[in-house]
């Protein structure tokens, strides 16, 4: 597989470009299921160690089944597909731009969730209009073990997502693993007691809002993801449940900006405008820096050609079966 690693505001997005699974025809979010279904080891073998490391994102470039979009786009990490990502949105803009596919202004990209926009500011800085975002509840309460009964709003940005200050310590880099194990403790709990986004959707990335350090931004949040990195980015599904949920409170008016500043001091510069009913659609502006460029390779002979591959990460398959070839190891 052909690659381009880059970051956006700290956090990595993997662009293949060429040679990854052939998923045929059809809707975005069919392609990504038969993705997981599939062809789940090229996933682990492009995302996982020795190849990858957990905070990855990939972003599969692919055939748009819309005419309008400049290209079609699957998201993933180490513990399955993504419905959307905006960090990796930005990321796959710059990567096209550095590789002279995409020149500055207004694209339309196809994502499993929905087209989304991106507008090339500069050959290092995009917005996004993201895919239509809502509160689905408020102030859910959940008791988690170890931790108290916790309180937070669900809400849907692309993924679905709980919201809450109850940080159980300050959003500060050294409190990193105690805000891991917190939070993937909220998402077990939330689980446990079937709360989920609409639809039986599994809530499955844990939001924790605190003050900002910088004095021009509104909030600081850390989130956690599935597959257990928290983003370095502000996240941007996760900035846009935030962006959700003010809004349902009447806290930010349609255009007004919010800027959210994540664990690592990064920042999304963020607004929304109204769209259906109790939906908005949100805009998020942030940069991001190609890395590197590199091939993949899949050696049959390499006891490792699809990754080192935790069990319980392997939650792409609904029965939860590793891929084949960890399979094979596991039974040796
Ligand atoms: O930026 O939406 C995002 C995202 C989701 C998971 C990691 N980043």
């Amino acid at each position: 597989m052909r690659i381009i690693d880059s970051h956006t505001e700290g956090e990595p997005t993997r662009v293949i470009i060429e040679g990854g699974p052939q998923l045929g025809c059809g809707p975005l979010a069919e392609r990504a299921r038969r993705f997981a279904g599939e062809f789940d080891n090229y996933r682990c073998a492009a995302i996982s160690e020795p190849r990858g490391h957990d905070a990855l994102v990939g972003a599969l470039l692919c055939e748009p089944c819309d005419e309008t979009c400049k290209t079609g786009v699957i998201f993933f990490n180490n513990a399955g597909m993504l419905g959307m990502c905006g960090h990796a949105v930005i990321g796959t803009a710059v990567t096209l731009a550095h590789r002279g596919l995409i020149g500055l202004g207004m694209h339309r990209f196809e994502t499993p969730a929905g087209i989304v926009s991106v507008h090339l500011n500069s050959a290092n800085e995009a917005t996004v209009d993201n895919v239509e975002s809502y509160r689905f509840r408020h102030n859910v309460s959940v008791p988690v073990a170890g931790f108290g009964t916790v309180t937070g709003d669900i809400a849907y940005g692309g993924n679905w997502f709980f919201l809450t200050s109850d940080a159980p310590h300050p959003l500060e880099m050294e409190n990193i693993p105690q805000l891991s194990e917190a939070a993937g403790a909220i998402r077990q709990a939330l689980a446990v007691r079937g709360v989920t986004g609409a639809e039986g959707a599994g809530i499955d990335h844990v939001e924790f809002f605190g003050k900002p350090h910088a004095h021009d931004a509104h909030s600081r949040n850390f989130v956690l993801c599935p597959g257990d990195a928290y983003d370095r980015s502000p996240c941007g599904t996760g900035t846009s449940a935030k962006l959700a949920c003010l809004a349902a409170d009447g806290l930010l008016e349609p255009g007004e900006t919010w800027v959210q500043e994540s664990i690592i001091g990064s920042r999304f510069s963020s607004s929304y405008q109204l769209s259906r009913a109790g939906k908005i659609t949100p805009r998020l502006t942030g940069r991001a820096y190609v890395c590197s460029e590199a091939i993949l390779y899949r050696d049959p002979q390499d006891p490792f050609a699809d990754g080192i591959v935790p069990l319980k990460r392997c939650v792409a398959d609904p029965q939860n079966r590793p891929s084949p070839h960890t399979q094979q190891l596991v039974a040796e």
